[in-house]
């Protein structure tokens, strides 16, 4: 990279598949300070055109199969060096990579500099680059280190993707940090769990990894024996599945809580009491409080929305001060836009979100980039997406729409138009054709009649 003339602030976006050498792409942005972007793998050619636009990259690294390169996406721009990388580590990337000099330099970064941007969608539909700085990284990756007993030890099943927060800054910065050797699985897959679990001791997983595991015949004492510690995040672990693990396997998995502009924020004890049901207390150096609308602190046991300060918090959404200013209140706690309660013992209640945001298997699809979409298509009136409980997703997308008079309703042609535009997690799982939106006073559609109307779909 460094030979490319990539230097210390140059974005580097990447879009690859999991192998080590992704891996390696990752480091090496690190060490010249320069600003890694990881993109999701099923992003579409319009998806990823904004991110390019936005982000100017001095670099892309993606996969052959790409839209980046199938549609030729960097056509206009001249000025970035496109290389690919496959899932075998092999493209142009590391294809010349002898003959480059191996003493790079360590870039002079200081904890405030930024080194990655996640993109994560928002309530207006337009997704949002975070920037994430060298000290969120660092501070976060050894307070996990200490607060789950990381060692060089464990072994890590890595089965999450790594171009998020969780498998990228929680999973394999605590195994980076602590030299814990990984089992390094390309994708999740039931089946390799449960014949690498006997291998392994710890493992890293949204909830849809434990419900997957619990109805898989293979989980029992011996697949178990050398596993010290379950850890789940990225959306609600239902109480039912926390105990029905609990009494299948006799271990409590262990739930923590964050987010993309935070990392993580609270967690559940190693040691001491895991509640289901809570995601644990603040972690060290974090303030996590309880506000009203007008941010004032609420008492213990008052519900209200959750406000983050630490050295965990982003800097800001890249090129968008307006938006990062919105975000934060005037003491600089950061708004996360979930809502929840504390108990007595600090134990942090997540009892909902006041951001119109749905969790799918750990993916975060925001209603209004998909609404915004459909209601371009020709032949819809309205739409309107909601999340309904999912057995194996947690929350399921649905869409309701009105279409404009006089138009067939063709549910799998909308989904293939909508597969065209959106990544397959956020294209809804079912579209519903209505008469008419229920609307409230303002004009606005009552989602909360629309998720009761269809809240049995996927039963
Ligand atoms: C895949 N599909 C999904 C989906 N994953 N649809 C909705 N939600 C999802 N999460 C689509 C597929 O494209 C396919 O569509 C169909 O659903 C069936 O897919 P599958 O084979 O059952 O899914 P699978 O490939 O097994 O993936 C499921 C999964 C994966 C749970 C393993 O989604 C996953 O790895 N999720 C983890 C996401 C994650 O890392 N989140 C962390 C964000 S960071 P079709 O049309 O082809 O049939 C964060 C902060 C924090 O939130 O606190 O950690
Ligand atoms: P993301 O923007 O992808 O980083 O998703 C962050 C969101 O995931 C948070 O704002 C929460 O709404 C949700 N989340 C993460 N962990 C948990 C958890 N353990 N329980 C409930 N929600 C969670």
């Amino acid at each position: 990279m460094a030979n490319a003339g990539i230097v210390k602030g140059d974005r580097v976006i990447f879009q690859v598949k999991k192998s080590p050498e992704a891996i390696f792409l990752y480091l090496a942005c690190l060490k010249l300070g320069a600003i890694a972007v990881p993109l999701n793998n099923s992003y579409t050619a319009s998806e990823l055109s904004y991110f390019l636009d936005d982000i100017e990259p001095g670099m892309v690294v993606c996969d052959p199969a790409s839209p980046i390169i199938k549609d030729k996406l960097l056509h206009a721009r001249d000025r970035t060096s496109l290389l690919t990388l496959d899932e075998h580590g092999k493209g142009s990337l590391f294809k010349n990579a002898d003959n480059f000099s191996h003493s790079v330099q360590v870039a002079d970064v200081i904890g405030g500099d930024v080194a990655c941007i996640l993109y994560t969608s928002g309530t207006t539909g337009k997704p949002k680059g975070a920037m994430i700085t060298h000290g969120n990284l660092s501070s976060n990756a050894l307070t996990l280190k200490q607060c789950w007993g990381f060692n060089k030890d464990d072994i890590l099943l890595h089965a999450l993707p790594i171009f998020h927060v969780h498998g990228l800054f929680v999973a394999l910065n605590c195994a980076l940090l602590s030299g814990t050797p990984m089992i390094f699985l390309a994708e999740f897959n039931v089946d390799d769990i449960i014949k690498f679990l006997p291998r392994a001791t710890v493992l890293m997983g949204v909830p849809t990894f434990y419900t997957r595991l619990l109805s898989h015949p293979g989980l029992d004492s011996s697949t178990l024996k050398n596993m010290r510690l379950f850890i789940s995040g990225s959306a609600p672990l239902l109480k039912e599945v926390s105990d029905d693990f609990y009494t299948k396997t006799g271990h409590r998995i262990l739930e923590r809580y964050g987010m993309t502009e935070t990392v993580m924020i609270a967690s559940n004890p190693l040691k001491g009491e895991r509640i289901p049901g809570t995601v644990g207390q603040a972690l060290a150096n974090i303030d996590v409080r309880i506000t009203t609308e007008d941010d004032k602190t609420l008492e213990v046991g008052a519900t209200g929305n959750i406000q983050v300060s630490g050295p965990n918090v982003f800097k800001g959404y890249w090129r968008n001060p307006e938006k990062s200013q919105e975000e934060f209140t005037k003491d600089g706690f950061f708004k996360t836009g979930d809502v929840g309660f504390l108990d007595n013992k600090g134990y942090l209640t997540i009892v909902g979100r006041s951001k119109d945001l749905i969790i799918s298997g750990g993916y975060n699809v925001y209603p209004k980039e998909i609404e915004n979409i459909m209601n371009t298509l020709d032949g819809i009136h309205e739409s309107a997406v909601i999340g309904v409980p999912h057995p194996d997703f947690g929350e399921g997308v649905i869409a309701v729409i009105v279409k404009e008079k006089n138009n067939k309703f063709d549910e799998s042609n909308l989904k293939s138009l909508l597969k065209q535009e959106l990544a397959t997690y956020k294209v809804p799982k079912r579209i519903f054709d209505i008469s008419e939106m229920p609307i409230n006073v303002m004009g606005k559609v009552q989602k909360n009649s629309l998720r009761d109307k269809y809240r049995h779909v996927f039963e």
